[in-house]
Parts: structure tokens; C-alpha cells; sequence
């Protein structure tokens, strides 16, 4: 039996900053449809699906579409996406991830990833970091959305470890709430204030320290 915990992490906002590509791609789109968004109203859609999201955005421009609107909408915005995404490299880990992935490799603790994007793979792939996940869950194996915790629920599965014995990372507010309502550890990254519900908060990768990974995967 492993005596240690496992980790799963959420991957846009914690091991990648795709972020800013997701605003400037729906940004377009608004644009395109006669309104625009601002940074402020783009964080509230971290951590959420590309159909809420796309829900969220054509209610505060105040757009009614046909569902064949809407399924259009949601493809180009992420063609889009994807070509904004396409050059991503190892270089484009948040800083202070690599460290961490590289400790909990050479110590033998899994991981597991717990994204709501459908295009986490394609993006663990680019950041060449794929190989080192013991199971990857993302937007096309659930059916429920954060702060529903399915996705950390499967993953938890995959890494063949009880709720309790995982650990998750997270920088949304759906998904700190997902991985409470899982009975898991939750790791807030970001906001104090913004993440308050999380069991530990940084504000940002760097100031997860080994020692800090050392403590809380010990069982
Ligand atoms: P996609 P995470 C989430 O990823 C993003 O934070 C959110 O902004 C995005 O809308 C969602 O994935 C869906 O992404 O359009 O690529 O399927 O933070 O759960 O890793
Ligand atoms: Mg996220």
C-alpha cells in the first residue's frame, strides 16, 4: 500500500496560464457580436465549462442565439483558442510548478490531473508533461461541471486512492468547492480573499515549498 497521499491538480490557472487565452478569444467573440467583456467579468468563468461560459457571456451582452448559433459560437471561439494555444512549450509552466511535478516524481507520489477543459490533453502534451500523470480527467470524461466534485471523484480512482487521501489544487472558487465536497484536502491558488473556502491558500505556485508537499502527503 502507498504511504503516501495523492495530488490531483486543476490545470488552467495552476500548472498553465491559459488564462489570458480563454479572454482573448471569447473577448473576440463578444466583439464580433457587438459587445465587449472586461478582465473582471473573465474571472468568473475560470474553472467553468465552455458551455456555461458561453451562457454566462451571451447574458451580459444580453444575446439570444438559435442552438446551431450556439454550437457555432463555441467551435470557433475555440479554433481560435487552440491557434492561441498551439506554441505552448515546457517553457510555459506557471512558475514554481517544476519543481514540485519533478519532487513528487522522483519520490514515487502520484498525481493526477482534474481539469474542466476538453483540451487538457493536447495542452499536458505541449507542456510534455503527459507521461508523468498517473491519469488524466478532464471536460470530455464528466457530466457534471465544477463545483460538482465528479471530476476529482474519478480522478481520485484513477490514482486508486480514497477521497480522503487526496489532495487538490485548484485557483477557482467551483473548484475549491468541488474538492470540499469531495471530503478532499483543498489547495487554493490565488486570491485569499477569492478562495477562502480552501484548507490552505498561496498566492501563487512559488510559495508551494517542498517541505510544505513533504507535510501535507504524508499519511
Ligand atoms: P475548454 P480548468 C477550465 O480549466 C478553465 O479554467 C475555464 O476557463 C474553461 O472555460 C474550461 O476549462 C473549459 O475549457 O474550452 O478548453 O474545454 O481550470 O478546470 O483546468
Ligand atoms: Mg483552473
Amino acid at each position: 500500500m502507498n504511504n503516501t497521499k495523492g495530488i490531483i491538480f486543476d490545470l488552467d490557472g495552476v500548472i498553465v496560464d491559459t488564462a489570458k487565452f480563454h479572454y482573448l478569444a471569447w473577448r473576440k467573440m463578444a466583439n464580433d457580436l457587438g459587445f465587449d467583456i472586461t478582465l473582471e467579468q473573465n474571472e468568473q468563468l475560470k474553472g467553468v465549462s465552455r458551455v456555461h461560459s458561453l451562457q454566462q457571456i451571451l447574458g451580459w451582452g444580453n444575446k439570444t442565439v438559435t442552438e446551431e448559433e450556439f454550437q457555432q459560437l463555441m467551435s470557433s471561439k475555440n479554433e481560435d483558442y487552440l491557434a492561441k494555444i498551439a506554441h505552448m512549450d515546457e517553457g510555459d509552466l506557471l512558475p514554481g510548478v517544476k519543481k514540485v511535478l519533478d519532487y513528487l516524481t522522483e519520490n514515487n507520489i502520484p498525481f493526477a490531473l482534474g481539469s474542466a477543459s476538453k483540451n487538457a490533453r493536447p495542452i499536458l502534451k505541449g507542456l510534455k508533461i503527459e507521461h508523468r500523470f498517473k491519469g488524466i480527467v478532464d471536460g470530455n470524461d464528466v457530466t457534471k461541471a465544477k463545483p460538482n466534485p465528479e471530476v476529482f471523484l474519478i480522478a481520485a480512482e484513477k490514482l486508486g486512492m480514497a477521497p480522503e487521501e487526496c489532495i487538490v489544487m485548484e485557483d477557482s472558487v467551483a473548484g475549491v468547492e468541488a474538492a470540499n465536497l469531495a471530503g478532499m484536502t483543498s489547495i487554493g491558488i490565488g486570491d485569499r480573499e477569492i478562495l477562502k473556502e480552501a484548507d490552505h491558500i498561496f498566492s501563487d505556485f512559488t510559495g508551494v515549498d517542498i517541505e510544505f508537499i513533504e507535510k501535507i502527503v504524508r499519511k
